[in-house]
């Protein structure tokens, strides 16, 4: 079962956990929040964006009402396994489990503890500054959504559950428990797509296929073969990459333990950063290029369209599927992600700037200890309609509430998206075949932006494989994924909830 986007329950092996050759690492599942490590189950999930008018209100009514229903990171853990022992002995379902979490901004944190915090950089300039809005060509907030930016938000809620409509009774009930202590700003729900599109994003592409191994969490796949794999390809990352007070990644060798990310207060350990961004979605417009795009290369449109994700819509990685797809392996999670990118040093299979290359480089630059610094566990879902019928432009809002967690958000969401997605000269150093010249792989065409929304291209959508010589361009002019919101927050530990941030 896929739940939504960046979601899909790893499957648990005996509870062998990777990196149990290395000395044993506890985590506090008790004490994180459930979205941040594993992810909340969600069908739908609102979030609930909000004000707080009254921090003495907020905090008293927080204690008595709203703490004790938080689901934590041990009660998600439970209820995976649960749900894959279910699954495995075919009965019932666990769609009655409900999640909540919360989360806060500079701005709600500063409401909190009656001063300013001073924790990332990042997190204190906030998604909304011009600063973060320049650095990562994302468009104006005159462009966001207007509701969005009327109003200061200081806190999310994500409120997750089987239907649209007990998730909203539940958002209800918060919202009366927690009176006028609390104004919403912006409330909006994301939810599975329906039929085969579950798990499927709205440009048509499995989604939740590739999430980071936690070490001391994430089941080895094959113990004796592989103790430092996840599932075949799932590399595992020190869990203080997204949860503060535990061991990082070391900065010159992808297994070794580094030193914990560094904590601006104590009542950080246990938290988490999360990015939101609200990504639109055009989707009758990106079909309607790649339709057009693959006639003029004389391309089949799927490919084209497998090439700018790196993907098939069924999942399958052209590195193991570069012509065509491969329905079977993309849902073979023993193998969907068992490859790596140094094995395809000329592009052939997959395009230097295809989503997924960009995103998560794998063995494909210099240094993999440093790539392995940049990673983040995503724990979005799609929202807004299906296309309607004769929606040949776009008429519906539609596309991902995007989430992501990680301890840093400069040197995880940041740098992704700065870095790698918009700089078109990552990765460096590829030449052309036979001591041909250098290549500029171009911008990621899902992600990527250009300064003030120019143009982009790519390298190479037509494959060379498995061998060949035609050099193809494509030239996008227009984005199909548009920014309308986005927010940092932070996801502190429940004991930071009950103490520091409501006494
Ligand atoms: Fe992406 N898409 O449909 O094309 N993403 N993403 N993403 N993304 C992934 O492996 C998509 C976005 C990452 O480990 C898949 O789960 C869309 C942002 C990373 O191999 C697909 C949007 C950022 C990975 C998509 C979007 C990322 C990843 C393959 C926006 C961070 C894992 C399925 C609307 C800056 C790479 C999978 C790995 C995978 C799509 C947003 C990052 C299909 C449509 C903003 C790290």
């Amino acid at each position: 079962m896929v739940d939504g986007y960046g979601r899909r329950p790893a499957r648990r092996v005996n509870g062998t956990t990777t990196g149990a050759s290395t000395k044993p690492l506890s985590l506090d599942l008790h004490d994180i929040q459930g979205d941040v490590l594993e992810g909340l189950r969600k069908n739908y999930e609102n979030f609930l964006f909000y004000k707080i008018v009254s921090p003495s209100s907020f905090k008293q009514y927080s204690r008595q009402h709203v703490l004790r229903r938080i689901t934590n990171a041990l009660q998600v853990h439970d209820r995976e396994l649960a749900a894959q022992s279910r699954s495995t002995r075919g009965f019932g379902s666990l769609e009655t489990l409900f999640g909540l979490n919360v989360g806060f901004t500079k701005d709600g944190l500063a409401q909190l503890l009656g001063t300013r915090s001073k924790l990332d950089p990042a997190f204190e300039r906030g998604a909304n500054h011009p600063d973060t809005i320049k650095n990562l060509n994302d468009p104006p907030r005159a462009a966001w959504l207007k509701k969005f930016i009327e109003n200061r938000i200081d806190g999310i809620f994500l409120v997750t559950g089987p239907d649209r409509s007990s998730v909203m009774r539940q958002s209800s009930e918060l919202t009366r428990l927690l009176g006028t202590s609390i104004k919403i700003v912006y409330s909006e729900t994301g939810n599975t797509r329906p039929g085969r599109e579950r798990g499927h994003e709205h440009f048509g592409f499995l989604d939740g296929v590739s999430q980071p191994g936690i070490r001391s969490l994430t089941p080895a796949s094959e113990p004796r073969r592989r103790p430092d794999q996840g599932l075949p390809g799932q590399d595992p990352i020190w869990p203080g990459e997204f949860v503060f007070g535990y061991p990082g990644q070391h900065p010159e060798d992808p297994t070794k333990e580094g030193p914990p990310p560094e904590m601006a207060a104590p009542w950080l350990r246990n938290g988490s950063y999360m990015v939101f961004r609200r990504l639109e979605q055009k989707v009758p417009e990106f079909r309607k290029f790649v339709a057009e795009q693959a006639a003029r290369l004389g391309m089949d449109p799927q490919l084209l369209a497998a090439r700018m994700v790196g993907r098939w819509r069924s999942g399958a990685p052209l590195e193991l599927a570069p012509l065509r797809d491969n329905p079977a392996l993309g849902g073979d999670d023993t193998r969907n992600n068992n490859f790596e990118f140094g094995d395809d040093p000329f592009q052939r299979r997959c395009p230097y700037a295809a989503h997924i290359r960009k995103a998560y480089p794998r063995d494909d630059t210099a240094s993999e200890a440093e790539v392995q610094r940049h990673r983040i566990i995503r724990a979005g879902i799609p929202f807004g309609p299906e296309l309607a019928p004769g929606e040949t432009t776009t008429k519906h809002s539609r596309g991902l509430m995007f989430v992501c967690y990680q301890t840093s958000i400069e040197r995880q969401f940041e740098y992704i998206q700065k870095n790698y997605a918009n700089n078109p000269d990552f990765v460096p150093g590829k030449k052309r075949p036979g001591g041909g010249g250098a290549v500029v792989p171009g911008f990621d065409p899902i992600i990527g932006q250009a300064p003030c929304n120019s143009a982009r291209r790519i390298d190479e959508p037509f494959p060379n494989y498995p061998a060949g010589s035609r050099r193809t361009t494509l030239a996008i002019p227009e984005q199909f994924v548009m920014l309308t919101a986005a927010a940092y927050f932070f996801m502190p530990s429940i004991s930071a909830l009950r103490t520091v941030l409501t006494s």
